[in-house]
């Protein structure tokens, strides 16, 4: 059996924080091959790791590329894998599919913290998790996001969940699988492109400091697995609920009427979202993973 080590190419600059104790956050990559189009999801990255840099920390995007997973990446490899038209989508069910079958493909939330932890990073941003689906009674769509929130020590950074999902069920789940749900510096749980739902918070926090504390404490307990938080968007990035509605609920209707299934529903409603919106939803993707890598980073440099 390979041991992980032989598995992972571990880029320069990630190896060289993680050898020295210094701050490194995981990035995910679906966000570039599925989440948003060319040539802006390499921009998002980019502009994303600067962020990052600026606060003191290292950034590690993960990704599967010809079979190798790659925590982080150089420039030309995520301008490369952001031109990629045919890259999988990999979760924890396909992650090692991809590896074994020498393949390529962007890691969700759950493989990236599959990746994360193996290299030893404990902070993660990204910009919404994968929940459960609206209808989820009928279609049983719950995103294995969730499960790995559920087993894996990392601090997840969102902006709460996607305002596709179902948010009441979504927190249900985390809360029956004991995934701690900070909303940061509010009293409601973000959706997302909107800085409010109608959910209050589980649990509330008002700085990085405190986050840190607080995984400490866990960590003291041994009490295992991940914890979510929720970053409200910046306001002047924000679309309200209200209009966000509308583009949702033609896009659920699309989705439905184009059979669209399994793993391939994500990213359907991204793109039609994207579309009926006229690009607006795109806009404020990018600013609040920009926001979520900020603090992602400060989380991290506390810790
Ligand atoms: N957030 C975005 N764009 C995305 C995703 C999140 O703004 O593309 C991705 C994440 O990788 C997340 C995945 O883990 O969607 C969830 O997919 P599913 O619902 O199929 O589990
Ligand atoms: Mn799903």
């Amino acid at each position: 059996m390979p041991v992980p080590e032989d598995l992972m190419d571990v880029h320069a600059p990630v190896a060289k924080a993680l050898a020295t104790g210094r701050p490194v956050v995981a990035l995910e990559s679906t966000i570039i091959t599925h989440g948003m189009p060319f040539p802006q999801n390499d921009a998002m990255a980019a502009e994303v790791e600067a962020i990052i840099e600026a606060e003191g920390a290292v950034p590690a995007t993960i990704a599967v590329v010809d079979g190798r997973l790659k925590i982080g990446l150089a420039a030309e490899e995520r301008m490369k894998l952001a031109k990629t038209r045919d890259a999988l989508k990999l979760s924890r069910a396909d992650l090692a599919f991809a590896m074994a079958q020498g393949l390529t493909g962007g890691t969700t939330v759950a493989a990236t913290m599959i990746g994360a932890q193996m290299a030893g990073i404990r902070v993660f941003a990204t910009g919404g998790i994968g929940g459960v689906h609206k209808g989820a009674e009928k279609s049983f769509d719950i995103s294995a996001d969730l499960d790995e929130l559920a087993r894996t020590p990392v601090i997840v950074v969102s902006a709460g969940p996607k305002a596709i999902l179902d948010i009441p069920k979504t927190l249900e789940v985390l809360e029956t699988r004991g995934v701690p749900v900070v909303a940061y510096g509010s009293d409601v749980v973000p959706a997302f492109w909107s800085r409010r739902s109608s959910a209050p918070a589980p649990l509330r926090l008002d700085t990085p400091a405190g986050i840190a504390d607080f995984q400490r404490m866990r960590d003291g307990l041994g009490i295992d697995g991940g914890m979510l938080i929720a970053n409200p968007v910046p306001e002047a990035d924000e679309i309200a609920a209200d209009v966000m509605e509308g583009f949702i609920v033609q896009a659920q209707t699309d989705a439905q009427r184009a059979g669209v299934a399994g793993k391939a529903v994500t990213p359907y409603l991204l793109g039609r979202i994207l579309e009926l919106s006229g690009g607006r939803s795109l806009q404020t993707n990018i600013a609040l993973v920009k926001n979520n890598a900020r603090l992602a980073a400060r989380i991290a440099v506390s810790l």
